[in-house]
């Protein structure tokens, strides 16, 4: 499992669009985005680039750490 840092989540809309941003990148499963303490788990059914996941994160307007 995979663990990141996000930065901006506000509220459940927030959630709701990284969730949605995970999920669209190819190997992504079990995603779960924790507002509370600004995080993102996720497994990884092939290997995903961390530059990948930057990229979904920054362009759902989202920063990861
Ligand atoms: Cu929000």
């Amino acid at each position: 499992m995979k663990r990141i840092t996000i930065k901006g989540m506000s509220c459940g809309h927030c959630v709701a669009a990284v969730t949605k941003a995970l999920e669209g990148i190819e190997g992504v499963t079990d995603v779960n985005v924790d507002l509370e303490n600004g995080e993102a788990t996720f497994t990884e059914a092939i290997p995903v680039s961390l530059e990948v996941v930057r990229d979904r994160i920054r362009k759902a307007g989202y920063e990861v750490d």
